[in-house]
């Protein structure tokens, strides 16, 4: 096998006493039919001496459909000798299906129950694959769905589908946002007949096939001399181009779409709004059930650092606020979670709960862009769970991220290497995410102990990988920029320590360090953008007083002997979070040299490997941060630790 199952790798169940299998589905959807082939595949593996029979076994599964509350929904009950799982729909029945053996794997074949409903309805994944085989920001190889300019479909393609299957995920954009290398040519013909068998796969598996779409295709692909989204003639070069996609490539899910931003082209151009850029493209697709998902990452990436008004935080909001109630039905807004770029510490966007007339959904970034490159351990589940949670305040009640959005999408962080996710570790991201886009109900901890235990067979390893998944973002954010400040790391590749690296540039992503103080003011007499939450939030974050220590930096600029309510100052607290950050790190590292011996040894070496880098890497960080603020502020660490001259 040249890749791993990750958490479908079935390891054989000991001492079952199981002999027997009738499996028994009279649905003859195709989703149930890929449920069928799961529960074959899987049991025959983990007990590799059974035999599937008609009639009497000494284990019998049903799967049926029955009306439940979401077609996606299932129920699943089990007690040793039967077991039943009935869905909503086919789909329901292969979720239900990966719910069985999911808890055959982690519980054995003894009293089982689970029902299972999705919370948010979109559930999808971003890839930034480029058709060349290139990855944006990607840490685990090459893209397994292209290859010099050609679409793959191979084992590895059917494996994908059943992973993000077996989480729930339900749709995925397998190209890049920045729609690049001729990927704009993915609308046209050449690519019909592979896109179709793509979305057949990936139908049998309940997973909705997105594409990502130049703006400017009436130009590069129609050879029109506007895309002017108003003019008549970009109009019906989208209208007539959609109908001949959509009508060779059926199914297809709809449009995932950046534009005017980092030098996309977009509706700006032509003097247009991003309301009339998306209605474009939603009104020729509409006619076949897709969907236009529109990005709302975008900010003027040509600031004059010297200008302390303009702040790219409130730019989606300054942009996409006014356009509340003008989108169509089927045009879905996808805004970033924090209002800059997937920094490690951020507030939650204040679009959220600021566009009651408009279907949003959230992006998240599992790709660890700015938190580790997938070389540092960075467990993003436990941030990703405080985010659905956190309050919008648009609302007396369910006013919460996850009450307020239709979807929930994550860029991928998955390459073509052995085990999808360059560390062995980050697959836990990629596990979680499905697992909290399926049920944002569901904890941190309950995911991580389920994926260890998928992925270990080894008590200790379990015990030792879920202490380190569970403590490492919060390590990784003590090391690298605590207090919401971001953007100190090197700029263009974003790795390793640079703490003016951003500071004088045009991208807008300052820290504004000097020997007074830090931090950004964007409170009523800086750049105002707290004042884009809803009250009480607006005034939480406003006044120096109530802004939450994690966030201070970025809602206040302060000075070094500033209180935080922790009781600390602000560069006392720099210091120590980088000493302590650094130690847990180490601490990480020693933890995981345990397991030698105990798991497998390619998955320890990756391990190890990456600790080594991790270690070197926060090591610079401490260094280099307090360092910097050392010299700025020439205030020394009350406990005396070596910070560097
Ligand atoms: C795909 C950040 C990244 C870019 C990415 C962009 C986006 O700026 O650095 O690589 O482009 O976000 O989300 O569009």
């Amino acid at each position: 096998m040249e890749f791993s199952q990750l958490w479908l790798g079935i390891k054989p169940l000991k001492g079952c006493s199981i002999k027997t299998i009738s499996i028994v589905c009279k649905e003859h959807v195709e989703q149930a039919c890929a449920a069928v082939w799961e529960l074959r595949n899987e049991l025959s593996e983990l007990l590799p001496e059974v035999s599937f029979v008609r009639g009497s076994a000494d284990l019998s599964i049903k799967l049926s459909i029955a009306p439940l509350t979401e077609p996606e929904s299932y129920t699943v009950t089990s007690n040793g000798t039967s077991a039943s799982v009935t869905g909503g729909s086919g789909v329901g029945i292969l979720y239900g299906v990966f719910a069985l053996l999911r808890g055959i794997r982690l519980y054995g074949f003894g009293e089982f129950e689970e029902c299972g409903s999705p919370t948010s309805p979109l559930r999808m994944l971003d890839h930034w694959d480029n058709i060349d085989g290139s990855i944006e920001r990607g840490y685990s190889g090459r893209s397994f769905f292209f290859k010099d300019g050609e679409l793959l479909i191979n084992e590895r393609t059917v494996t994908y589908a059943r992973l993000l299957a077996s989480v729930g995920i339900n749709a995925c954009a397998i190209n890049n946002v920045n729609v690049r290398f001729g990927a704009e040519m993915l609308i046209t013909e050449k690519y019909y007949t592979k896109l179709t068998s793509l979305i057949e796969l990936f139908g049998r598996y309940g997973i909705k096939l997105y594409i990502c779409v130049d703006f400017s295709a009436p130009i590069s692909v129609g050879g029109i001399a506007t895309a002017d989204p108003l003019d008549p003639a970009v109009q019906s070069w989208w209208s007539e181009h959609c109908a001949k996609l959509f009508s060779h490539v059926k199914g297809l899910g709809g449009f995932l779409v950046k534009a005017d931003s980092e030098g996309r082209p977009g509706p700006y151009a032509y003097g247009r709004d991003h309301a009339d850029g998306a209605n474009l493209l939603a009104k020729a697709i509409a006619p076949y059930g897709g969907k236009v998902i529109w990005r709302a990452f975008v900010y003027n990436c040509s600031q004059d650092w010297r200008d302390e008004k303009t702040d790219r935080a409130c730019s989606a909001y300054e942009t996409f606020k006014p356009l509340d109630g003008r989108f169509e039905p089927n045009v879905i807004l996808q805004v970033k979670n924090g209002p800059m770029d997937f920094q490690v510490r951020e507030p939650v966007h204040p679009l959220f709960g600021a566009m009651p007339k408009t279907n949003l959904m959230a992006e998240l970034q599992l790709t660890q862009e700015y938190t580790g490159q997938q070389k540092h351990v960075c467990c993003l589940i436990p941030m990703f769970r405080s985010f659905l949670d956190s309050r919008t305040c648009c609302d007396a009640e369910n006013d919460s991220v996850g009450d307020v959005i239709c979807g929930i999408s994550a860029v991928s962080n998955t390459g073509d290497d052995f085990c999808w996710t360059g560390s062995e570790l980050a697959a836990a991201n990629l596990y979680g995410f499905g697992r909290l886009a399926f049920d944002r109900f569901l904890t941190a901890e309950k995911i991580i102990a389920e994926w260890c235990a998928l992925t270990f067979e080894d008590e200790l390893a379990r015990r030792v990988t879920a202490e380190i998944l569970l403590g490492s973002h919060k390590a990784y954010e003590a090391y690298t920029v605590p207090l919401g400040l971001g953007w100190m790391c090197k700029p263009n590749h974003h790795y390793g320590p640079d703490p003016w690296g951003y500071e004088f540039d045009r991208w807008g992503t300052y820290n504004r360090a000097d020997r007074n103080a830090v931090g950004v003011d964007r409170s009523h007499s800086g750049t105002g953008y707290a004042a884009l939450y809803n009250p009480p939030l607006a005034e939480v974050y406003d006044s120096v007083n109530s802004c939450p220590d994690e966030l201070l930096l970025f809602f206040h600029r302060v000075p070094y002997d500033h209180r935080l309510h922790s009781g600390k100052t602000v560069i006392q607290h720099i210091y120590d979070a980088h000493f302590e950050g650094y130690e847990q790190a180490e601490h990480f590292a020693e933890l995981w040299k345990t397991l030698e011996g105990r798991i497998d040894e390619r998955t320890f070496r990756n391990g190890c490997e990456r600790f080594t880098e991790q270690l070197r890497c926060a090591r610079e960080w401490r260094d280099i941060v307090n360092t910097f603020f050392h010299r700025l502020s020439g205030i020394d660490d009350e406990k005396g630790r070596t910070i560097y001259p």
